[in-house]
């Protein structure tokens, strides 16, 4: 029998409404106990709560009975006045009424348990919940209406049907029909292999909008880098100075760039050094540059300044001139000091996210879902080089099961810990 578990399913601090949320087969018993009466299903109702005799506070109360609720269990919500005090006279009325604390993500793991959500939507609400962005929060909303889910239900559906086809070429491999359907389940293995091979090739979109686009800014010391990332941020987060080599550690800020989180990185000026700190500092700047989505390339716009010096493999997006009250350049040329050309730059970074990142069609969106489509489509590719139906069908299964795992129809247990630990407590 399961326990019942009760958590503030709204922000810590200070609040006008506090939420505490109950779920399990004990909520029932419990708000009667606080509020002295059960409102009706569904229907808020105003009443005192109180216990061992104390009032606590006066709120409003909600019962969702099971199996028509968000876990599918019996929940209670009180809505109660959000200061410290309140919360925790009713914190301790429930631990006395033998109710548990939440774990991180427990409502949605009981959810996924009892069937009312697959693993991608509870996914999902956890980056609703974590949305710093618009493109984040539609992003979510999507996977959350199912988008994830119904793509790689799909897939599973048509990989189960054929193995079907493949046990059936096992089972009539004496007649001609077991050759149909051989070639049947080999081709459906070729279609699904193309389909998802091309879902995984999106150069990680989802993603980067999920956990940020990663923008490098790199150039030869003193080019104005700092003084960029400063604009950017409308803030003063890195230190400026005519004094070539003053960043060192690359230096993050998170940036709203049309709706898209982006995290750009301020970096050490590139150029050979003798000091073993600086030289670090050029090491650390090429290093994000590598892993960065996109790399802004800041060159000083004055004849005489020096370039920067880049490895071969690293080919920026944008190559941006500065300083241009001192000496205007062809190309995008823009000055930190006076501000001109930087909102033609703002936008143009702006159209350049969107173009490779902003879209609708429904994303990878999360490396857990990665690992297992690779894992999928090398059982695909495999399968495609078997030549008995018994070794076909094996294959063909091992892609289902991959598969399966995403939504979490199969291995359920494995997986529930491992995407309910990032979740926060009362969701
Ligand atoms: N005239 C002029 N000076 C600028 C402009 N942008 C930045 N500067 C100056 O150039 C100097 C270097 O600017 P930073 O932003 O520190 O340059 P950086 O690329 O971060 O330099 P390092 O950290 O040393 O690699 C500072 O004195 C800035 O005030 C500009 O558009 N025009
Ligand atoms: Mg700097």
């Amino acid at each position: 029998m399961t326990d019942t578990i009760f958590a503030l399913a709204s922000g810590a601090g200070r609040a006008g409404v506090a939420v505490v949320r109950l779920s399990g087969p004990g909520a029932g018993a419990a708000l009667t106990s606080l509020a002295g009466v059960l409102p009706l299903p569904r229907t808020a109702m105003l009443r005192s709560i109180a216990h061992a005799g104390v009032e606590i506070d006066r709120g409003l109360l909600l019962w969702f009975p099971g199996p028509a609720s968000f876990t599918g269990e019996d929940i209670a919500e009180l809505h109660l006045h959000g200061g410290r005090a309140v919360r925790e006279a009713v914190f301790a009325a429930l631990l006395a009424l033998r109710l548990r604390p939440a774990e991180p993500g427990e409502f949605s793991r009981r959810a996924v348990e009892n069937g009312k959500l697959d693993l991608t939507r509870a996914e999902a609400i956890a980056d609703l919940v974590d949305a710093e962005t618009e493109a984040q929060r539609r992003q979510a909303l999507r996977q959350h209406d199912g988008a994830l889910a119904d793509l790689y239900e799909g897939w599973r559906s048509g990989l189960i049907m054929a193995v079907g086809r493949a046990e059936a070429a096992i089972d009539f491999s004496d007649d001609g029909v077991g050759e149909v359907e051989f070639d049947a389940a080999r081709a459906t293995a070729m279609h699904m292999s193309e389909e998802i091979r091309a879902h995984l090739d999106d150069a990680g979109r989802g993603e980067a909008l999920r956990e940020g686009v990663r923008l490098a800014i790199i150039g030869p010391p003193n080019a104005g880098k700092s003084s960029l990332l400063n604009a950017l941020a409308q803030r003063d987060v890195a230190i400026v100075s005519d004094i070539a080599g003053t960043t060192r550690d690359v230096i993050e800020v998170r940036l709203d760039l049309g709706g898209v989180l982006v995290i750009a990185s301020d970096t050490a000026g590139l150029r050979d050094s003798g000091d073993v700190i600086e030289a670090e500092g050029v090491r650390r700047a090429l290093a994000r540059a590598r892993e960065a989505h996109l790399i802004l390339l800041l060159q000083d716009g004055n004849a005489a300044a020096p370039r920067a010096a880049i490895p071969a493999d690293l080919v920026p997006d944008l190559i941006v001139w500065n300083k241009a009250d001192l000496s205007p350049h062809d190309g995008i040329s823009i000055s930190l000091k006076t501000g001109d050309g930087l909102s033609m730059l703002q936008a143009l970074l702006q159209h350049k996210v969107q173009q490779k990142f902003a879209g609708e069609a429904p994303v990878l969106t999360r490396a857990r879902h990665r690992v297992a489509l690779t894992e999928a489509l090398a059982a695909l590719d495999h399968a495609l080089l078997a030549e008995a139906p018994e070794l076909l069908a094996e294959d063909l299964r091992l892609a289902m099961r991959a598969v399966g795992r995403i939504t979490g129809r199969v291995d359920v247990e494995d997986v529930l810990d491992f995407v309910f630990r990032d979740f926060c407590i009362g969701k």
